[in-house]
């Protein structure tokens, strides 16, 4: 989708902080951490939120998740971890291109929650 900018980041239109990549799925450092390492998982095809998603794509995005979530752990040490995705504008959704978030976990005062 030519104006969505996750599709941009996955063209390498515009540049990110990639995590993790394979054929089908991206993981990205999200632009506005909410907390150090806070990453997004993205499918490479555009499906607007979790409604669209077929049972593949959703496979091929949850089944990367538990090494990027390990990789965060090593490298930042947090004392858990949130794993969530916003659907909808009332959700918090703001980028219509459906997104896993993960979310590192530090203690009260952390920035989440
Ligand atoms: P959500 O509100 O669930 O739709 O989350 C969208 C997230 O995407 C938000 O936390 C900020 C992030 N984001 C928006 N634009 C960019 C961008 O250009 N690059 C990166 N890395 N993240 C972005």
């Amino acid at each position: 989708m030519s104006d969505c900018i996750f599709c941009k980041i996955i063209n390498g239109d515009i540049p990110a902080a990639k995590v993790f990549e394979n054929e089908h799925v991206i993981a990205f450092l999200d632009i506005s951490q909410v907390t150090k390492g806070h990453t997004l998982v993205v499918p490479k095809v555009h499906k607007e939120n979790i409604y669209e998603l077929t049972s593949d794509i959703a496979q091929r995005v949850f089944e990367v998740v538990p090494t990027i979530a390990n990789a965060i752990r090593e490298q930042f040490s947090p004392e858990g971890i949130n794993i969530l995705s916003n659907n909808g504008e009332i959700a918090g959704q703001t980028v219509f291109h459906y997104h896993m978030h993960i979310i590192p976990r530090y203690g009260k005062g952390d920035g989440f929650g």
